[in-house]
C-alpha cells in the first residue's frame, strides 16, 4: 500500500533534505555559540554592560538582519514554486492548462491514469465524475450513471461500527463533486494524500487517482462537531 502518492514523492524528499540542512545551521550554530561564548567560572557574565530594559543598539548588525530575513525568504519562495506543480495536478478544477486528463469518458470508456515520470504529473485519456456529500457526521457517495466496476457505494465495517464505503476502479481518473448540507467538512483519502473542504452551499472538487489496487480509510478532517472522529468511510480500489 502506498503511502504516498509519487506525485509528491520528489517533494517530500526535498523537503526533508531542506528541513535537515536547515536543523543542522540552526542547531550547530546554537550550540557553537552556547559554549563558546560561555562565561569562566568568576568571570562577570555581563561582559556587554547590558542594562534590564534598555536596547543595546550599539550591537545592531543591519547585514545580519536583512540576511536571516531574505535568505529564509527565498527559500520559502522556492518551496512553494516546486509545490506548486504537483499540487495543481491534483486542484486544479478543470484540466484545460495542459489536459492532463482530457474530457469526461463516454460509457465503456476507461482512464488509462499513468504516473508520467518525466513530468512528474498523472495523466489520463478521460476522467469520471461522481458527487460526495457530507453532514454530520456521515459520508454519502452518488455514483451517478457509472457503471458498478468504476464506481459503487454501499456500507462496510471499520473500527466496530457500520460506515459507507466506496468502490473505485484502478486505473481510472475521477473528479468528485462535493458538498455539505450542514457544516463545513474536509475528506482526507488517507492513501492518496488528497484532502478538500467541503462547504454548505458551495461545490468544491478534487481530482481522485486511483492508480493502486488498496483499500483505505477516507476520515474528516475539518472539526464539524461532536462525532467528527467518527466520521469516516471505507475507500476500496479494486483491480
Ligand atoms: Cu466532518
Amino acid at each position: 500500500m502506498s503511502l504516498i502518492t509519487p506525485l509528491y514523492d520528489s517533494l517530500w524528499n526535498e523537503y526533508l533534505a531542506w528541513s535537515a540542512l536547515v536543523a543542522l545551521f540552526t542547531f550547530g550554530w546554537l550550540y557553537h555559540h552556547s559554549f563558546f561564548y560561555r562565561s569562566k567560572d568568576g568571570e562577570n557574565p555581563n561582559v556587554d554592560n547590558l542594562e534590564v530594559g534598555v536596547f543595546p543598539a550599539e550591537n545592531d548588525n543591519l547585514k545580519l538582519e536583512l540576511a536571516w530575513t531574505i535568505v529564509p525568504f527565498i527559500l520559502i519562495v522556492y518551496l512553494t514554486y516546486i509545490s506548486w506543480h504537483p499540487l495543481d495536478n491534483i486542484w486544479s478544477a478543470t484540466n484545460d492548462e495542459d489536459g492532463s486528463f482530457g474530457n469526461e469518458c463516454v460509457v465503456g470508456e476507461s482512464s488509462d491514469l499513468f504516473f508520467n515520470d518525466s513530468s512528474g504529473l498523472y495523466e489520463a485519456t478521460c476522467y469520471h465524475t461522481f458527487e460526495i456529500t457530507a453532514k454530520q457526521w456521515v459520508w454519502s457517495f452518488d455514483c451517478g450513471t457509472l457503471e458498478a466496476e468504476l464506481c459503487e457505494s454501499g456500507f462496510t465495517e471499520a473500527d466496530g461500527r457500520a460506515v459507507p464505503h466506496l468502490s473505485l476502479q484502478a486505473g481510472n481518473a475521477y473528479l468528485a463533486y462535493m458538498t455539505s448540507e450542514d457544516v463545513t467538512h474536509a475528506p482526507w483519502f488517507v492513501s492518496l494524500g488528497v484532502k478538500e473542504d467541503v462547504l454548505p452551499g458551495q461545490t468544491t472538487t478534487v481530482w481522485i487517482l486511483a492508480e493502486d489496487v488498496e483499500d483505505f480509510l477516507l476520515l474528516c478532517t475539518e472539526y464539524c462537531g461532536d462525532d467528527h472522529a467518527y466520521m469516516m468511510a471505507g475507500v476500496s480500489i479494486h483491480a
